[in-house]
């Protein structure tokens, strides 16, 4: 991937039921693609449309009910000019995506869901985000075990690289995630976003999404000690996307774009010691 004068800011659009902050908001088609235009209004360089939920425990939709919640967005917004990723997992939905007009592929399983998907990712030439993925939302807390989580996930997104690289990806379309909040607890999440240099090592842009994810809620409890609630978590997300644009994200995956995209601009005049 092109190295950018700042962090990207890839806004989502979550055209499902349940996912977990935003799920039933953009349910339906035309408030998906409202929605879409509303957070490139709002400075997001790219729409991620999903239509799968990857909630903790969420059951997974058919192939059938996931292609008709996302192509007809996906067809919409790249007609009106916006840059849109598909988020999947299925090499079929990632197909017909690009088909519409996605101009790259976000698949949080790094490509363990489905075997064909590299190859069809290969074959449409589009940026490819690798997640670091453990399993399938129904049973992932159970795989959030490790000795030492940055050598782990760092290892593990490494063997997903070389498969990738052997199906036909070029490397210069490789984008790196760590996964939080997949199979990972919050001291987790904590230790990867504090690693990050660590796994930028590996030679591959990185794409950050802690938005709205539970471990900033558990780390800003009231005074009862209850976890704070998604909705009020945005001010500490885009405090993380500071930080992780400062310390060189190539892109933060987000549910409010606005602040977020302040904050990316706000680390990249840090970074240049200047506004301009
Ligand atoms: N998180 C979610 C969905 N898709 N994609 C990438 N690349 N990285 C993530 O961290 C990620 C993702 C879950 O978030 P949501 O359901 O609350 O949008």
């Amino acid at each position: 991937m092109p190295a950018e004068e700042r962090c990207l800011v890839m806004g989502v659009v979550n055209v499902t039921p349940d996912s977990f902050s935003d799920g039933g908001q953009w349910f339906d088609e035309d408030a998906a693609i409202r929605h879409g235009l509303e957070l490139v209004r709002q400075g997001a360089d790219i729409v991620d449309v999903g239509g799968e939920s990857t909630r903790p425990g969420a059951a997974r939709v058919s192939l059938e009910e996931e292609l008709a919640r996302v192509v007809p967005v996906i067809r919409a917004l790249d007609r009106e000019g916006v840059p849109v990723s598909v988020d999947t997992m299925r090499a079929e939905v990632a197909q017909a995506a690009v088909e519409a007009g996605a101009k790259l592929v976000n698949d949080v399983s790094g490509g363990l869901a489905d075997h064909g998907m590299a190859r069809v990712v290969a074959a449409a030439g589009v940026p490819y985000v690798v997640m670091h993925w453990r399993g399938h939302s129904h049973d992932m807390e159970s795989r959030a075990v490790y000795a030492d989580v940055v050598t782990e996930v760092r290892e593990e997104l490494a063997k997903r690289v070389d498969l990738v690289l052997a199906e036909g990806v070029p490397e210069n379309q490789i984008v790196l995630d760590p996964g939080l909040g997949f199979a990972k607890h919050p001291e987790h999440n904590w230790s990867l976003l504090a690693g990050m240099d660590r796994l930028a090592e590996l030679g591959y842009p990185l794409l950050i999404g802690a938005s709205r994810k539970r471990f900033l809620g558990r780390l800003l409890p009231g005074p009862d000690g209850t976890p704070r609630p998604f909705s009020r978590s945005d001010d500490a997300t885009a405090a993380v996307t500071a930080l992780a644009a400062r310390a060189g994200a190539w892109c933060v995956r987000v549910h409010r774009v606005g602040p977020n995209a302040d904050a990316v601009r706000v680390a990249a005049a840090w970074t240049r010691g200047g506004s301009r």
